[in-house]
């Protein structure tokens, strides 16, 4: 029998949690030998409504799941984590400025990072969901020094493999056929799906479909995608997210396919001009559980301006949350 390894979960009452905290225990990241302790964090009104979720999770009696710890302290849920999905966040309120829902994220994600510095593995994995994902990632990088950058990661795996299904759909093939689209920049409107590298069984994305295609209907289709989930559903995304989160985690544990690479927000080492240490939404390729930002990539002006967008962006959202650090 394996020794279990600890994983931490933010927000754990929340809609997405809902939905990945039975996958992990399911087995779906780490496979069907590896037991599990998850170690799930609330804030202390959610305390009830997560030990509800906890009932939930022991009427399941999966095989994997040793042990559940919930708590309102980040150091007991960090405590010797091999892995941390920062998920919960607080939600724009009714009439809320976009720097007010910074700073009180902000806030969290200072903390949070401090807490993983005192007591995460030193080989923790943290993946952060909760929005504004890149700079709540930029944040709790800046709060833990003694762990490096490359431990932290936000997520725009959901805005990938949305990318990755529409252009299935138009293209009339199935996902697994789709290669190499990069999602670039900030999780929010303004990121970047790019096609001009993408293939479809092996042909170039952008000699099959018309470029007035790309730019008027994929291009906001996939950028405005979570808005169109509230509008229809009345919920954001949760299901896909956690899916996303999944994803995102097992590639970075189990590496990229051949010839193709994912989407992930990490912090920058200036590839393609973007200020050293920005989290920006990169091409990577992953082996031996380190993700690598792909190199070299020919931009046109179209593409390098959506990039400088989204830079303009990420430095201003830095900005309106610096006075916190
Ligand atoms: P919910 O509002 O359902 O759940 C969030 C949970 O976080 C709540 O239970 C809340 O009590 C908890 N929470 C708040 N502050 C906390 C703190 N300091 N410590 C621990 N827990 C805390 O939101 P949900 O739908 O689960 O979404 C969670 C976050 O993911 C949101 O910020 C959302 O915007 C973001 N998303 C990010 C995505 C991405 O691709 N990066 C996609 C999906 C999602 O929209």
């Amino acid at each position: 029998m394996k020794t279990p390894v600890d994983i931490a979960v933010t927000g754990a009452a929340g809609q997405i949690s809902y939905s990945l905290l039975f996958r992990l225990a399911a087995g779906d990241l780490l496979g069907p030998d590896q037991p599990i302790v998850l170690r799930l964090l609330e804030i202390t009104p959610a305390l009830e409504v997560l030990k509800g979720v906890v009932m939930e999770l022991h009427d399941c009696a999966f095989p994997l799941l040793h042990k559940v710890v919930i708590t309102d302290d980040p150091k007991v849920a960090f405590d010797n984590v091999d892995y941390a999905f920062l998920i919960g966040a607080k939600p724009r309120r009714h009439g809320m400025l976009r720097s007010d829902l910074l700073s009180e994220n902000a806030e969290i994600f200072i903390v949070q990072g401090r807490a993983l510095n005192e007591a995460a593995s030193r080989n923790v994995k943290v993946l952060v969901t909760g929005n504004p994902a890149n700079t709540n990632a930029y944040l709790a990088i800046s709060q833990a020094p003694d762990l490096a950058p490359e431990c932290f990661a936000a997520m725009t795996m959901l805005d990938h493999t949305r990318a990755v299904s529409q252009l299935a759909q138009k293209c009339g093939v199935l996902t697994k056929d789709i290669k190499n689209i990069t999602v670039w920049g900030n999780h929010s409107c303004m990121q970047y799906p790019d096609l001009h590298h993408a293939r479809v069984k092996g042909q170039e994305a952008l000699s099959l479909v018309e470029h007035d295609w790309f730019v008027n209907e994929f291009l906001p289709t996939v950028q405005h995608r979570g808005t169109e989930v509230i509008k229809t559903r009345g919920q954001s995304s949760a299901g896909s997210a956690a899916n996303a989160v999944i994803k995102h985690m097992s590639t970075w544990i189990n590496g990229t396919d051949d010839g193709d690479w994912v989407s992930m927000a990490v912090p920058s080492d200036g590839s393609y001009g973007i200020e050293p240490g920005l989290v920006f939404s990169f091409p990577v390729t992953v082996t031996n559980g380190q993700y690598n930002i792909v190199k070299g990539l020919d931009l046109n002006e179209f593409s390098l301006e959506r990039l400088r967008q989204n830079q303009a962006e990420l430095i201003e959202e830095r900005q309106m949350v610096r006075h916190l650090l």
